[in-house]
């Protein structure tokens, strides 16, 4: 009896195990569960009962390859593979195929360019079929992965008619990789990249990272850290990045890397990185050369320089266009970019952070090379859980500016707080520049139609890691997928791309999508609220920035907090119009105004523009005070909602991500309530006033709060 019970136990175990095994979130949205509705099931069926991948390049052979898993973990069927077009066929082919010649494909391609793609329904050759076109073969991958979320989101494709395009050239991560496997300001475990192995061993994750981001139109990837190491230039470190660039060539991505300005000097031998050298112009020609022979269509170098440390043309007196001009001119002749990142800001300048970068950056318009772009943070501090836009966008007019987010959540709670990007992202593209009029939103000058740029392009600073589920919270991968979805059509509601990601990682069922989507959408909110609320920045720990720390007062003072909150017995907040530092004065005039008036200052920006008295009355008819005490209270309530709605889908969700969703939400929540209480025990030190009463009060003293370390803290490098 007992041996029986032990047996049962063990045959239970491993019928459990595979399904363990399939649900730690390895496979993304890219799950292909069977479609559950009976009905749909049936009707997909019936419309598609073969695929037939007419061409035979490495990217026609990934595009064969998906098919046959997806329509099978879909359909729960094997379909056959055809030569010929038969009744249900899906065909995928370009549109200069013979086969397309009666249907006038190009036309409905005209302005696709070479990675959009059309999905139609028609009739060839007497037989009802679905077809796949494209002008260039990226084009019908991207297809290929769309067509396939329609049957993922559970859409009909009775009658489809659908034509995309991208709206931006580079859409492109930037991971802050090490050559050492750390990942600055990453959170989901070492580097993927095992520099160690490569390039005689490709870790088959590789080429899985390549399908993820080729199923959302990634089309570039940025292998290593801004802050750089000049050995990734040295020729047996190209060879690693070579291979993993033939890996990733078929799913349509190029590979870039960071150039590390002072790389002359340190891998060439040479005496001076001066842009201006001649020796030092030939030496990036010749490394140029060196690399494009390796790899025929890198994409390019990213450039972090007189940033925090790195060098740069600055240090040889000469501008930031001229140090990107000179590496500009070394790739050119082999179609390569530079991206120049606009990130700069100089202790020495007694100037406000937030302007430093316009200032430097805004003589220069008209002075880059046709093959730079500058690349522009999305706000002027540094990804804060909420900015308004950078003032350079609309300043440059003259040349293209390539907007940076950061996906990785280093001011927004690590990987273990929820918090859906898309909706600061989509904030801050729908902003009006009013750069030439109404109507120049943020994301119309990146996408070039304000300034009539063709080179254009978005970047995020990647949040994957070696985590199992690639970045550490299982929610994070919708901010991989969201900032995707968005540099390809940045007209995409936050709201649509929650629907599209909780239906293809999580469920269909409307149980789950309800409280998912509801979870997704109100987070952004509540992270600002119960951290930065009101305008607040910049008040988190030292140097880990984990955790609050508004009490920061020693170091580099514009690496403290007491810079930016200015909290003092009379107020609070950085007075940025033209009575204090005059900040606005680099914005068009609408939002100059705008901004610059308490009345019309949009409270979320309160405290960014403005220092305020304690007792100035807000909207809600509060006082400041009372109103940052119930804004922090807000943030901590919504956290509690998130519980509530992710509890509501226990059982309807797979059980080993939802244990790992529910006890991350428990530390969120119990960091929430930490920042809620310990940043207004530090600003009642100043405010004096009571905590409104029916608010919780900090349970601990200031001191208490301030004494906190976290010496392992993730996301820099060790210093043990
Ligand atoms: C890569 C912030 C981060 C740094 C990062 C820097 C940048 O300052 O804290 O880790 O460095 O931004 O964007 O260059």
């Amino acid at each position: 009896m007992r041996r029986l019970n032990i047996y049962s136990l063990l045959v239970l175990f491993c019928a459990v195990l595979p399904s363990l095994h399939a649900e730690e979130g390895y496979k993304l949205w890219l799950r292909y569960d069977q479609v559950g509705d009976a009905q749909k099931l049936k009707a997909y069926s019936q419309i598609i009962k073969s695929y037939f991948v007419e061409g035979n390049s490495p990217t026609h052979g990934v595009i064969s390859h998906e098919l046959n898993v997806a329509l099978q973990g879909l359909l729960g069927k094997t379909l056959p593979a055809s030569q010929s077009v038969q009744a249900g066929s899906l065909l995928v082919t370009l549109a200069s195929s013979p086969l397309l010649s009666p249907l006038n494909v190009g036309e409905k391609l005209k302005s696709a360019g070479d990675e959009g793609f059309v999905i139609f329904t028609s009739t060839l050759q007497g037989k009802k079929v679905i077809i796949i076109s494209a002008n260039k073969t990226p084009g019908l991958l991207y297809g290929t992965f769309h067509f396939l979320k329609l049957i993922q989101t559970q859409q009909d494709i009775s009658n489809v008619s659908i034509t995309s395009a991208p709206k931006l050239k580079i859409r492109i991560l930037n991971h802050w990789d090490n050559l050492d496997r750390t990942v600055e300001r990453g959170f989901a475990g070492f580097s993927l990249w095992d520099w160690h192995k490569l390039p005689d061993y490709l870790d088959p994750r590789y080429i899985d990272y390549a399908r993820a981001n080729a199923s959302v139109g990634i089309n570039g990837t940025v292998l290593t850290n801004v802050n750089a190491n000049a050995l990734i230039l040295r020729e047996d470190y190209l060879k690693k990045v070579a291979a993993m660039a033939d890996l990733f060539r078929p799913y349509g991505i190029k590979v870039y890397l960071t150039a590390r300005f002072s790389a002359p000097i340190e891998a060439g031998g040479l005496k001076t990185a001066d842009p201006l050298d001649t020796e030092v112009q030939q030496w990036w020609k010749n490394k140029a050369a060196e690399i494009y022979k390796l790899i025929p269509d890198f994409g390019g170098f990213l450039v972090k320089a007189n940033s925090e440390g790195q060098p740069g043309p600055q240090n040889y007196g000469r501008s930031h266009a001229e140090g990107a001009n000179m590496l500009a001119d070394a790739v050119k002749p082999f179609g390569g970019i530079v991206m120049w990142r606009a990130f700069v800001y100089d202790n020495n300048v007694p100037e406000d952070r937030a302007k430093q970068a316009y200032s430097e950056f805004k003589p220069l318009d008209g002075t880059f090379r046709d093959n730079v772009m500058v690349q522009v943070k999305n706000g002027p501090i540094d990804f804060q859980p909420r900015e308004p836009f950078h003032p350079l966008f609309g300043a440059m007019p003259k040349t293209p500016l390539m907007m940076e987010f950061q996906i990785t959540q280093e001011y927004l709670g690590f990987a273990t707080h929820l918090v859906f990007l898309p909706s600061l992202f989509k904030e801050v593209l729908d902003t009006d520049t009013y750069a030439k009029d109404k109507n120049c939103t943020v994301a119309k000058i990146v996408d070039g139609s304000i300034d009539n740029h063709a080179l254009t392009g978005m970047a995020g600073v990647a949040n994957i890691g070696n985590d199992r589920n690639w970045t550490g919270h299982h929610f994070g991968q919708a901010n991989w997928y969201g900032f995707a979805r968005l540099a390809w059509d940045h007209s995409l509601t936050p709201e649509q791309i929650a629907d599209e990601w909780v239906r293809m990682t999580f469920s269909n069922n409307a149980d789950v999508v309800a409280p998912l989507k509801n979870m997704l959408l109100t987070s952004h909110e509540a992270v600002v609220n119960y951290m930065t609320p009101l305008g607040l920045h910049h008040i988190m720990g030292y140097n880990h920035h984990y955790g609050p720390g508004p009490w920061i007062n020693k170091g580099r003072p514009d690496w403290t907090s007491v810079y930016y909150h200015k909290a003092d017995s009379a107020g609070i907040g950085f007075n940025r119009t033209s009575t204090g530092s005059k900040a606005l004065d680099q914005y068009a005039d609408p939002v100059k105004k705008q901004m610059e008036s308490i009345t019309t200052c949009p409270e979320k920006y309160l405290l960014w523009f403005h220092h305020l008295p304690w007792t100035y009355k807000t909207k809600s008819g509060r006082i400041l005070w009372d109103e940052i005490c119930y804004s922090y209270n807000e943030g901590v309530d919504a956290v509690r909602v998130m519980q509530k709605n992710w509890n509501s889908v226990e059982g309807k969700v797979d059980a080993e991500r939802f244990k790992m969703v529910k006890d991350f939400l428990a530390i969120q929540e119990k960091e929430a309530v930490w920042w809620r209480d310990a940043c207004l025990s530090y600003f009642q030190s100043y405010s004096k006033l009571p905590i409104p009463s029916g608010l919780d009060k900090p349970p601990y003293s200031l001191e208490y709060y301030q004494k906190l370390s976290f010496p392992y803290a993730p996301g820099i490098r060790p210093q043990w």
